[in-house]
């Protein structure tokens, strides 16, 4: 048994999940599991792809490296995809969502262009994320939270927080 949650924050990049994570880890002292962070670091990767300038992510090795931090608990786990974590390991899983012209200009303003920043709106757009996290957990688990300003990020942080007061009441012994 956990003694503290394990939680997914999701969405399409630049949406807000890392500004989302670093607050909550500092209010709550879970852990920021940066996926990012941990493919490169850890080379959980087949190699760079030059096209979308981001690796290509093992996700066997991914999963064999995060395993015994996760199983732990206390992890927010911070990563643009969700479906590839088991259900088991996974209390909570947010989907950050973000006005689509907002996002436009955080992705123009982090040097996205063509392929890579269209995808990025269209999936966004289409709700990509939403959907996987539906399909991949229970419903009741999956919120959708928005991150257009940083009021919104204090609001949202502030629920996720009482959330995780609410969990551990109802794990403790
Ligand atoms: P992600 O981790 O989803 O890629 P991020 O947290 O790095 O996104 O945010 C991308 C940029 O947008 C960054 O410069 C911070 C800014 N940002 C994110 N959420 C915001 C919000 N709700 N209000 C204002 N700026 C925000």
């Amino acid at each position: 048994m956990r003694s503290a949650p394990n939680i997914i924050v999701t969405g399409t990049p630049g949406v807000g999940k890392t500004t989302h994570c670093e607050l909550l880890a500092q209010n709550t002292g879970l852990r920021h599991l940066s996926i990012n962070a941990v493919v490169k670091e850890r080379e959980c990767h087949d190699g760079w792809d030059d096209e979308f300038r981001s690796w290509v992510v093992d996700e066997d090795k991914l999963l064999d490296s995060i395993e015994e931090e996760v199983q732990q608990g206390g992890c927010i786990i911070d990563w643009h995809a969700c479906d590839l974590f088991p259900k088991s390991w996974i209390d909570l899983v947010v989907v950050v969502r973000c006005d689509s012209t907002v996002l436009y200009d955080r992705l123009a303003a982090r040097g996205y262009s063509g392929k890579k920043l269209d995808e990025n709106m269209d999936s966004e757009i289409m709700e990509v994320l939403l959907e996987e996290a539906r399909e991949s957990y229970d419903e009741e688990i999956v919120v959708e939270l928005r991150s257009d300003n940083s009021d919104d990020v204090e609001g949202n942080v502030e629920r996720i927080e009482a959330w995780i007061k609410q969990w551990k009441r109802d794990n403790s012994g």
